[in-house]
C-alpha cells in the first residue's frame, strides 16, 4: 500500500466532509496529492487551480491556496498565476468534463506554450457532478445518461485522448496512471512527483492524466468500479509515461 502520510495540509480541516461518493478515486487522488507535496516540501508555496466538477470538492479538508477556474478555464488561470509568481507551484486540478470538453482550447494552448505548470487530469470517463452525462472520454458503447444506448462513435466519435495529442506539443512531462490497486497508486505517485519536479526545475509544462472511478454514475460497486478500470479502461487508455523531457532529470 503506498503510504499515507497524513500531512497537516490535508487533514487541517477533518471534520469537512469530503463531497464525495463511497468508492470515488478522488479520495486516493487527493492523498497521492498531499504525500507529494509532503515529500517535495512544496505545500506553503503551492497554489491549486480546480476545475468545476467533482475535482471541486478537493479543497475542503487541502489546506493550501485555491483559486476556482470557471469552467475548463484553470490553465488559463494558472498561466496568468504562474507568470505573475514564477516562485509559486502552481498546478490545475481538473476533471475530464471540465479539461477534455469545455476546456479544450486552454489545455492545449497552455501545453503549446510550455506554460511552466503542473496538469493532474482525472479521467473518470463521465461527467461525475452534474448526474452522469457523456464526456469526450467516456468509452464506445459505454452507456451514460445521455447516451442510453451506449456511445455510439458513428454520431459521438471516439474519445479523446488529450495526453497524447499534447505529447506531441514541445512540453517537459506527460503521463497516464491509474488507481485501480495499490501498485498503480503507488506508481501515479512516482508520475505526479515527477510532474512537479519538472515543474520545480523550471522544465515547462507537466500533466499527468489519473483513471479514475465513478462508481456511482457507472452504477457499479467501488470494487467492480475498479476492476473495470483495469480490465476494459486501460486497453484504450494506456498506462505510462509519454513525456519524459530532459534526461536524468
Ligand atoms: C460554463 C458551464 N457549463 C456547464 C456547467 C455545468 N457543469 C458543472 S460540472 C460539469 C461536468 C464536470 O465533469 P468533469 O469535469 O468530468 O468532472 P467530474 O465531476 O466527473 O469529476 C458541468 C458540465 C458549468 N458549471 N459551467
Ligand atoms: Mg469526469
Amino acid at each position: 500500500m503506498t503510504k499515507m502520510m497524513k500531512t497537516s495540509r490535508l487533514y487541517s480541516a477533518p471534520d469537512a466532509p469530503t463531497g464525495i461518493c463511497p468508492g470515488c478515486g478522488y479520495g486516493i487522488i487527493k492523498h497521492i496529492l498531499a504525500n507529494v507535496m509532503e515529500e517535495l516540501q512544496i505545500d506553503d508555496r503551492a497554489i491549486g487551480v480546480l476545475g468545476i466538477g467533482c475535482s471541486g470538492f478537493v479543497s475542503r479538508n487541502f489546506d493550501i491556496d485555491w483559486l476556482q477556474a470557471q469552467h475548463g478555464r484553470a490553465p488559463a488561470s494558472a498561466t496568468g498565476i504562474k507568470r505573475l509568481l514564477p516562485d509559486k507551484v502552481v498546478f490545475t486540478f481538473q476533471g475530464d468534463g471540465d479539461l477534455a470538453a469545455i476546456g479544450t482550447a486552454e489545455i492545449i494552448h497552455a501545453a503549446a506554450r510550455n506554460e511552466k505548470m503542473t496538469v493532474l487530469f482525472v479521467n473518470n470517463g463521465i461527467y461525475g457532478m452534474t448526474g452522469g452525462q457523456m464526456a469526450p472520454t467516456t468509452l464506445e458503447n459505454q452507456v451514460t445518461v445521455t447516451s442510453p444506448f451506449g456511445r455510439d462513435p458513428n454520431t459521438a466519435g471516439m474519445p479523446i485522448k488529450i495526453t497524447e495529442m499534447i505529447s506531441v506539443l514541445p512540453i517537459a512531462y506527460a503521463a497516464r496512471g491509474a488507481i485501480f490497486n495499490p501498485k498503480e497508486i503507488r506508481i501515479t505517485e512516482g508520475y505526479v512527483k515527477k510532474a512537479f519536479e519538472k515543474q520545480l526545475n523550471g522544465e515547462g509544462f507537466s500533466m499527468v492524466e489519473i483513471l479514475s472511478p465513478c462508481p456511482t454514475n457507472w452504477h457499479m460497486t467501488p470494487v467492480s468500479s475498479m476492476e473495470r478500470i483495469e480490465n476494459e479502461v486501460v486497453s484504450y487508455y494506456p498506462l505510462g509515461e509519454m513525456v519524459t523531457g530532459k534526461e536524468g532529470v
